[in-house]
């Protein structure tokens, strides 16, 4: 049975909302909450893991939070935060990454944070795309696709989902 779209958002179920606009990026509804642009740099064989970026808007008045994710491309995935630390960039993992009511959350290659697939499966190459499922404390799971992009292209693709002119 073929289900509204507005049904589905009532049962906390995700969506894929479309760019109708371009073709450029994506985004996905959780309750109030929307997932924007989820991209990943690509890793040539012999790499072991890569890097994934989502945008995260909280529209409510409850601030989310994301406590996990996993994709078929990898092993495992971890919450990381990348530092400066005494002049060295450094990694380290997180249990969860807060996002306030009302707030953006941007992730970007660089610094800050990022969701890192650990033990890829295959390598990842430019315009793959791959599914991976976030979950949310309280809120429950959304699954998105992730476009494989370069570090300059996915940010640009991001920024202009929130920046539209
Ligand atoms: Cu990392």
């Amino acid at each position: 049975m073929r289900m509204p779209a507005f049904l589905l958002l009532a049962a906390g179920l995700s969506v894929s909302t479309a760019a109708s606009a371009s073709a450029l990026a994506h985004e996905y509804v959780l309750e109030d909450l929307v997932v924007v642009h989820p991209f990943a740099t690509p890793a040539p064989p012999g790499v072991p893991h890569a890097a994934a970026y989502v945008d995260i808007r909280v529209e409510g008045d409850t601030p989310a939070a994301l406590v996990g994710a996993t994709t078929p491309a990898s092993d495992s995935v971890e919450l990381h935060d990348m530092q400066m630390d005494g002049g060295v960039m450094r990694m380290r993992r997180v249990e969860r990454i807060e996002v306030p009511a009302g707030t953006l959350q941007t992730m970007r290659p660089g610094g800050g944070y990022h969701l890192m697939l650990m033990d890829l499966k295959a390598p990842l190459r430019l315009g793959e795309r791959f599914p991976m499922t976030l979950e949310f404390a309280e809120r429950g799971e959304v699954e998105v696709e992730v476009w494989v992009q370069g570090a300059d292209a996915g940010s640009e693709a991001a920024d202009g989902h929130h920046h539209p002119d």
